[in-house]
């Protein structure tokens, strides 16, 4: 496995000893728990002092730390800032959740080609390096799983530097918009990452949808790819390259266990005495404006408006995990959305009635506590690759809770027939769904519930990761020459 941002990152206490923290995010929650399990070679950057610490300490060379096979890779200060802050998450992260103020942003300028050259390229030219250089002595089939949009240059590179045979089969965790949304990409960029992704042997998508699109962008922009007869493979000078859709999805004996822990009961006696009688009305986000966090709250200030028989009777807790704060959109994003809590506090708090709680911090076990509560969980992103909220909730609650679920949320091509759907756009809307989900009947929730429980539970993310090694061993049976270097 190849990802920007490992499973763990590391700290010190005042002994000097260094202490393991499990990163936040849906990547390292799906993928952590697995990696564990098999023998895996995670190859991640350095990203904290401490981390390039550990790194410098064990020259470079990977070690077990809990159970996974780490190598953790020093990037250059400079090269990473680009890559991070220029390219991932400002430019593809954006066009991929189509989150533009196109009169104003995205501009390409100086700064962006140089981080392309410099920092985007280099760095997977780095991450690429590292992982040739570990397989090297390797003798045997080899899959290579590179993770995400920080990583769309790695199989050009890989393909350059590898000198052993493997399969190279990227997993894209977000959503891929159809071609038009790839115009704003300068043309030589666009294509370098494309061609690079078609370097692979098959790509992994969350969705169908994800995967059709990326077939339609390769065909829209690419003079030599073709994909006749076929919505999911494309064919490019003689080779083949699938699209197949893996949706994502949580480890379910591990999050069951995190509800079992004593830590997680605790918190979970704490949040039953600050909801007190109210119905609760959860949502668990990092702070993220793809998230839709601010339209969810107007949508229930406008609840609190049109029904104010819920004053007194409803609560909203929203637990917000810190994400990209040095970046200036998301301090505002999160300022905004402090200060229309506190307006809906201010307008609508009655006695010890308090409408809106809102916890910032990471503290999984309490996200976990606090989904086993919830009568409402609302999950309305703009765009989301999958959302495992949506599934952890559905797996974990204990009241019969109603999800209302995104149109725009890849789990809602699996979880539709049992939730309130909503278009996030739709703040009338949502407010109508936050209704109709706090005044369903008991019998139509259980089914809902019972519904979305087994969904969850029959397609864990063991089968997210088996279908990806199976399919890619497949195809080492049909065709031994696949795992050649030489194309
Ligand atoms: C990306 C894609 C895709 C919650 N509170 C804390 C915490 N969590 C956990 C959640 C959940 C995970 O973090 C967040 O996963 P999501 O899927 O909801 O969202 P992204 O972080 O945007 O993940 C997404 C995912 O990758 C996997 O492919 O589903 O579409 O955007 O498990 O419960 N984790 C920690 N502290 C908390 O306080 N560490």
């Amino acid at each position: 496995i190849v990802s920007n941002r490992g499973p763990f990152t590391f700290s010190r206490n005042a002994e000097g000893e260094f202490l393991v923290e499990r990163g936040a995010g849906g990547l390292v929650t799906a993928l952590g728990a697995l990696a564990e399990q098999h023998e895996v070679l995670w190859i991640a950057l350095a990203m904290s002092e401490e981390d390039r610490l550990w790194v410098d300490i064990n020259n470079g060379e990977p070690q077990s730390v809990e159970g996974i096979y780490l190598q953790l890779v020093r990037p250059d200060d400079a090269a990473y800032e680009k890559y991070y802050s220029v390219i991932a998450n400002p430019l593809l992260w954006f066009i991929q959740h189509q989150l533009w103020d196109s009169p104003r942003t995205p501009s390409i300028t100086q700064e962006t080609w140089d981080a392309w050259d410099h920092g985007y390229m280099r760095i997977n030219d780095l991450l690429a390096n590292a992982v040739a250089d570990s397989l090297e002595s390797v003798d045997r089939p080899l899959i290579i799983f590179p993770q995400d949009y920080h990583l769309y240059m790695l199989p050009h590179f890989l393909r350059e530097h590898l000198q052993t045979k493997a399969q190279i089969q990227p997993f894209i965790h977000i959503p891929w918009p159809g071609p038009d949304a790839w115009r704003m990409l300068p043309k030589q960029i666009r294509e370098s990452l494309l061609y690079s992704l078609l370097e692979s042997d098959r790509i992994g998508f969350q969705t169908e949808k994800d995967a059709f699109n990326f077939v339609q962008t390769c065909r829209f922009y690419l003079p030599e790819v073709h994909s006749r007869g076929r919505r999911d493979a494309i064919f490019i000078r003689g080779r083949e390259v699938n699209t197949c859709p893996y949706p994502i999805s949580i480890n379910i004996e591990k999050t069951k266990a995190i509800v079992q822990e004593p830590e997680t009961q605790l918190l979970k006696s704490e949040f039953i005495n600050l909801v007190g009688d109210c119905d609760l009305i959860l949502r668990v986000d990092r702070i993220e404006p793809s998230k839709n966090i601010l339209r969810g709250l107007e949508a229930y200030r406008t609840l609190l408006d049109v029904h104010p028989e819920y004053c007194g009777n409803v609560k909203m807790l929203c637990l917000l995990v810190p994400s990209r704060m040095e970046v200036v959109e998301y301090q505002d994003y999160l300022k905004d959305i402090m200060a229309e809590a506190g307006l809906i506090n201010a307008r609508f708090s009655d006695r010890m009635w308090e409408p809106i709680r809102i916890i910032v911090g990471d503290n999984y076990p309490r996200a976990i506590a606090a989904m086993q509560l919830y009568d409402v969980l609302l999950v309305n992103p703009l765009a989301d690759g999958m959302n495992l909220v949506a599934k952890e909730g559905a797996l974990v609650n204990q009241k019969e809770g109603v999800l209302i679920l995104s149109e725009y949320a890849g789990a809602y091509y699996e979880l539709s027939e049992n939730v309130i759907s909503v278009s996030p756009f739709d703040i009338y809307g949502t407010v109508e769904a936050m209704h109709r989900a706090l005044t369903i009947n008991l019998e139509e929730r259980q089914r809902r519930a019972e519904s979305l429980r087994s969904t969850v539970e029959n397609a864990g993310v063991r089968q997210w990761f088996y279908d990806q090694v199976d399919d890619a061993l497949s195809a080492f049976e049909k065709d031994p020459d696949l795992t050649s270097n030489e194309r």
